[in-house]
């Protein structure tokens, strides 16, 4: 089953209590979507298109709706798509707050793009916490993925620098950096995260890049919030969503989309090593209204 099989649930079960369109279809469908964490206002305003091109197109069974709200939901999630890792070596820096899933989900890529055959090097630039560096090892492990560290308390754009170097010397396709939620301020983090990437304008000019902001979508709609700081002082280039598998409900990815500029690229579902995919707008519709 599907992780966003809680909010399929949910609308199927609009779709199947009214056979026909009308004003009480309309209301259950705003409110499955809000209780789907799609947040109020979007929900108001998906229903309200919705209903405004079955009404136009004088449609009258729920069913015939059905293709409606997926074509719609895939054209409110466009511009969605894949990684861009093109180069070799390609720079990922999984960055977010503590607990958002960096570490897990820096291990979880590993594994994926290891399995498509990129040697992956992975990237200890965690060095506020011993524990993460270990973590990332043990991961590594799993992955079958190199690992360059040093000891804690070393400057991340230093351990970055040295991955670089080891990536060009050794042929490795990816470069997938963690990095910590926490140094002694905000201000001080976002400082950090720009000297790294300036480390990879200056090692790496040609290489693809994935900026992307680790979120916790058990958060919701709240995760939002933290999201603002690092939209504003990092590139992004993408959304990894975590813990989709645990009570977080399926219309967070849509609100995500909307609220921020940069898609939904990952999707975590889980702790183990192939819990996460890539995100697909017409998969994700096409799942959840079906
Ligand atoms: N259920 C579930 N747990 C996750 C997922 N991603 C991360 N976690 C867990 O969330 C916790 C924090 O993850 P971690 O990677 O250490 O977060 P970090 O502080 O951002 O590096 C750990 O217990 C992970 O196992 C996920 O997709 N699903
Ligand atoms: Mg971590």
């Amino acid at each position: 089953m599907g992780v966003f099989g809680k909010m399929k649930g949910r609308l199927g079960g609009v779709f199947a209590a009214h056979r026909k369109l009308g004003r009480e279809f309309y209301e259950e469908l705003e409110e499955t979507l809000i209780l789907s964490d799609v947040g109020g206002a979007l929900s108001a305003e998906i229903t309200e298109r919705l209903r405004a091109e079955c009404e136009g197109e004088k449609l009258k069974d729920a069913e015939q709706a059905k293709a409606r709200l997926r074509a719609l939901l895939t054209d409110m999630l466009r511009g969605e798509r894949a990684l861009r890792l093109d180069t070799s070596p390609s720079v990922v820096l999984c960055m977010g707050v503590n607990g958002a899933g960096k570490t897990t989900t820096a291990g979880k890529l590993a594994a994926l793009l290891t399995r498509r055959g990129k040697k992956v090097l992975l990237c200890a630039a965690d060095t506020f916490r011993a524990a993460a560096a270990e973590q990332l090892a043990v991961w590594a492990e799993r992955a079958g993925a190199a690992l360059v560290r040093q000891g804690e308390g070393a400057d991340p754009s230093a351990v970055l620098f040295d991955a670089l170097r080891a990536a060009k010397a050794r042929g490795a396709d990816v470069v997938l950096a963690d990095t910590a939620g926490r140094l002694q301020n905000k201000q001080n983090l976002m400082n950090e995260l720009s000297k790294m990437s300036r480390v990879i304008s200056r090692e790496c000019p040609e290489a693809c890049r994935e900026n992307l902001l680790v979120m916790d979508a058990v958060t919701g709609q709240n995760g939002l919030a933290q999201a603002a700081g690092f939209s504003e002082s990092a590139a992004l280039t993408g959304i990894a969503l975590t813990k989709m598998d645990g009570s977080a409900k399926g219309g967070v990815v849509i609100a995500v989309a909307r609220a921020m500029a940069v898609p939904v690229k990952l999707v975590g579902t889980g702790e183990k090593l192939d819990d996460l995919r890539e995100f697909s707008p017409e998969e994700f519709a096409e799942d959840i209204v079906s």
